[in-house]
This record gives structure tokens, C-alpha cells and sequence, in this order.
């Protein structure tokens, strides 16, 4: 019977199983060999004693080369001194595509390699136990994620990818030609996410790339990004920033629950945290970070060195509210009592910005100035604009990043770890 070798134990004894996987590691030793073969979800010893191998058996295992992909047929022998205390005794070989010589990337972790090396051949990258794990559970946060807003009563749906206009102040736009026009790939379904709302749907939700041409080159931005972005009527941004909190111990909670043999590929375990998360005001973060001795404008965004000085003060996951209303995109709603500041919030992970948000703008006259005093035409978001004036429910939302989560939760050093394929400032291939 065909079987991953994580569904093998002593207990099988006797039985006849059929693997597919690849050559991860042979030894050799003239009259035995070892093999131990790599499948998705995990290793199984293969061992050939030449005495009891049939011929043609033990003359395909001598050719066997590193990373090519096999069937083995055999029989499962308890063996205390095995991994995971079974070997299998093979009686069938079959070499379905041979691996070339040398490999690209060593899959084993004896020889650790550059991380750009490990991109430019990321097939092979992923072949690792410890990679593979990132994927497992960023499949599992993904899955989370749509069990908990679909359960929350949240629709989800796909926003156009090809735009004409820009919606997120401070970040450049990629151009590309659309027949005779001008067009972009979109940098968040913020427009769109909103227009839902006067349609009605009350709760949104979109999993779906956004694009940045971010110049910089650091180990937190990337230029394309899974983000998911909520969009709920009849709510302000303290009402999203619940679900927010929620949603996090839950995707936690799930991945400690489901995930543990990935976290323990990669030698971690989870803290999962419990909401509701701190809530710290931008003037209070701004204090933390002079009195520990940043030179900082009020008004202004709180720079990297700000954000370390002010993540070493509090619990790894908090809310920064109350911005500047200048520092927040032309959509935020500005504070009744103090217009200076805005009713939109960061989530923040020790010094990472996760997602953040704001209870929108929702009255066409306000939106109308809100746009002219960040500099931008009205005129540029004629179809954003046309659906406040016949009955926009006030609403609220959040866009959080998957691979800043993913890099919280699994402590990876460089946000490219999180994507499959990233697209930085200097990778466009593979
Ligand atoms: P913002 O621009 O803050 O907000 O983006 C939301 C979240 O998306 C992720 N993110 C990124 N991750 C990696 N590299 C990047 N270059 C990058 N850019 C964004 C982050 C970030 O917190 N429309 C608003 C959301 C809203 O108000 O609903 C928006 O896009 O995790």
C-alpha cells in the first residue's frame, strides 16, 4: 500500500508498503547500504544488507545518486536503532528520474548556503524539512484566517488587480501599459473594499497580492505581498481592531494545535497570546521612544530605530492608535474631538508592523477635503467617489500583511523566508 513514511511506526512490522520520495542521504558501506529516503512529510531508512537484497535490487541501489526521485517497495522491519524506530527492507527499486550531479543546493543542512543562493534555486531550497515546514503552516494561517471571518459572517471577494489610481500615500506605483491607457498593478483593495460596503455586503474580505515599488532594500518590505484586508459596516476601528486581536489568537491557537510537527521541524514553540493586546497612543509611543533618546517630530511616522526602542517596552503584539491625522492615508477618519489625529491603528509585532487600519471617512463632503488636503484630484477617484452619495454605511477595516505575519510567528530573520518566489528591488526570476 502506498504510504508517507510519517504513516509508518514499529508497530507495522511485517507489513508490505509502497514509498515515493527522493534520495536524501546514502552511506555506502560495500556490503550494506543505507538510503534514507525524503518524502513530504518526512525520512525513512532503506536498508540493504547485500547477503538478503535480490540482485537486481542491491545492483540499483549502488547507482542510486543523491535528490533523484524513487519508488520503493518493501517491508517494514521494527528497528529500535532506525529513525523513528523502523527500516524498510526493500524488494523493488524504481529510479523515476535521476538527479544530475553536482546539485545545485545541498538539501541536507550540513552546508549552509547564502539566502540569495537558496532563492536563485528555490526548488531545491524547498526540498528542506525546515522550509517546507514555513509553507505548511503559512497554509494553515491562510486556512485559519478564512475559517475564522467566513464564521464571523464575512464575504469573500476578489478586487481588481489592474487600477487606474493610487491609494496608499508614500508608496510608488507600478506602471504597466493596458491597450491605450495608463494603468497600475494595485497597491491595496482599499477603494474597492470600501465600494463594497455601499453595496451592501456589510463584511468583507479579500486574500489577494497588493504591489509596492518600495526602492528599499530591507528585510521587512517586499514589492509584491499576500495581504488580507477586511472592510465591516455599522463599526469604527476600535470594532475591527477586535476582530483583529481575535483573529490573531485564533490563527496562534490553530497552528499550536494543528502544526506541531512543522513548528518542531523548525525548532520552535508557539506562544500563542490572549486579546484583548495593549493599546498605546502614538503620543505615548512617541514618548517612549525620546525618553529613550530619538530625536522625533510629532507628526511624524515613528522611524525603525523608534519602532525597536518602543517594541522593547511592551508585549510582542500591541496596538499604536490615535495617529496623526497627516501621517494616515486620505481615507482615515479624523478624531471628532481633535481632528490633528485620526481614528486609525498599527498592529505591531515587538517592532514589525503587521496590518493596519482606520474607521473610514464616509461622508462625501469630508472625503471630497480629506482628498484636496493631501494634494490628490478628486477627480481621479470618480468611481470611489460617486458610491458616498447614494447611502454609504459608516465602516471600518484593516489590511494585514501574510508574510509579516508569518515572519512573527515563526521568527524568521528576512521576509523573503515567507514567500515562495519573492520579488524585491533586485529579484525578478525565479
Ligand atoms: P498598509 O499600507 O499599512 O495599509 O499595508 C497593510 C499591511 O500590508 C503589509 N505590507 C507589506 N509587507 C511587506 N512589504 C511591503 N512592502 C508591505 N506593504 C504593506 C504590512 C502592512 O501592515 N489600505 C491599508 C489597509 C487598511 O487600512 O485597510 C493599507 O494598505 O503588513
Amino acid at each position: 500500500m502506498r504510504k508517507y513514511t510519517s504513516e509508518i511506526s514499529p508497530n507495522d512490522d511485517g507489513a508490505d508498503v509502497t514509498l515515493f520520495g527522493w534520495i536524501h542521504e546514502i552511506r555506502d558501506l560495500g556490503g550494506l547500504i543505507f538510503v534514507i529516503l525524503r518524502d513530504r512529510e518526512g525520512f525513512a531508512q532503506v536498508t540493504l544488507p547485500k547477503k538478503v537484497t535480490k540482485k537486481e535490487v542491491f545492483v540499483t541501489a549502488k547507482k542510486l545518486k543523491r535528490e533523484s526521485v524513487v519508488r520503493i517497495d518493501g517491508i517494514v522491519r521494527a528497528e529500535p536503532k532506525a529513525p523513528n524506530g523502523f527500516e524498510i527492507i526493500p524488494k523493488y527499486i524504481e529510479i523515476l528520474n535521476e538527479a544530475l550531479t553536482p546539485l545545485p543546493l545541498e538539501v541536507t543542512e550540513k552546508v549552509p548556503a547564502e539566502l540569495d543562493t537558496r532563492l536563485d534555486h528555490r526548488f531545491m531550497d524547498l526540498r528542506r524539512p525546515k522550509i517546507q515546514a514555513i509553507f505548511r503552516i503559512r497554509h494553515q494561517v491562510l486556512q485559519s484566517i478564512r475559517d475564522f471571518l467566513s464564521s464571523n459572517g464575512f464575504v469573500e471577494v476578489n478586487t481588481p488587480k489592474i487600477v487606474s489610481t493610487a491609494t496608499e500615500g508614500g508608496t510608488e506605483l507600478f506602471p504597466l501599459s493596458y491597450f491605450d491607457k495608463e494603468a497600475f498593478l494595485n497597491q491595496s483593495p482599499q477603494l474597492y473594499k470600501q465600494v463594497l460596503m455601499a453595496a451592501g455586503f456589510e463584511r468583507v474580505f479579500e486574500i489577494g497580492p497588493i504591489f509596492r515599488a518600495e526602492e528599499h532594500d530591507t528585510t521587512r518590505h517586499l514589492n509584491e505581498v499576500i495581504s488580507i484586508d477586511i472592510e465591516m459596516s455599522f463599526t469604527d476601528h476600535k470594532g475591527v481592531m477586535e476582530i483583529l486581536e481575535k483573529l490573531i489568537c485564533k490563527v496562534y491557537k490553530d497552528v499550536n494545535e494543528k502544526c506541531q510537527k512543522y513548528l518542531e521541524w523548525l525548532g520552535l514553540a508557539l506562544e500563542v497570546p490572549n486579546a484583548p493586546f495593549d493599546r498605546i497612543t502614538y503620543n505615548e509611543a512617541l514618548e517612549i521612544a525620546r525618553s529613550k533618546g530619538e530625536r522625533i517630530e510629532w507628526g511624524e511616522d515613528l522611524s525603525t530605530s523608534a519602532l525597536r526602542l518602543i517594541g522593547s517596552e511592551l508585549d510582542d503584539f500591541y496596538f499604536i492608535v490615535d495617529w496623526p491625522t497627516d501621517a494616515k492615508p486620505f481615507y482615515a477618519m479624523p478624531n471628532p474631538e481633535n481632528p490633528k489625529i485620526c481614528n486609525s491603528f498599527d498592529l505591531m509585532h515587538s517592532w514589525i508592523e503587521l496590518a493596519s487600519g482606520a474607521q473610514r471617512i464616509h461622508k462625501y463632503e469630508v472625503l471630497i477635503s480629506s482628498l484636496k488636503s493631501k494634494g490628490l484630484s478628486p477627480d481621479s477617484f470618480g468611481f470611489y467617489l460617486e458610491a458616498f452619495r447614494y447611502g454609504m454605511p459608516p465602516h471600518s477595516g484593516w489590511g494585514l500583511g501574510v508574510e509579516r505575519l508569518l515572519m512573527a510567528m515563526l521568527n524568521l530573520k528576512n521576509i523573503r523566508e515567507a514567500s515562495l518566489f519573492p520579488r524585491d528591488r533586485h529579484r525578478l526570476i525565479p
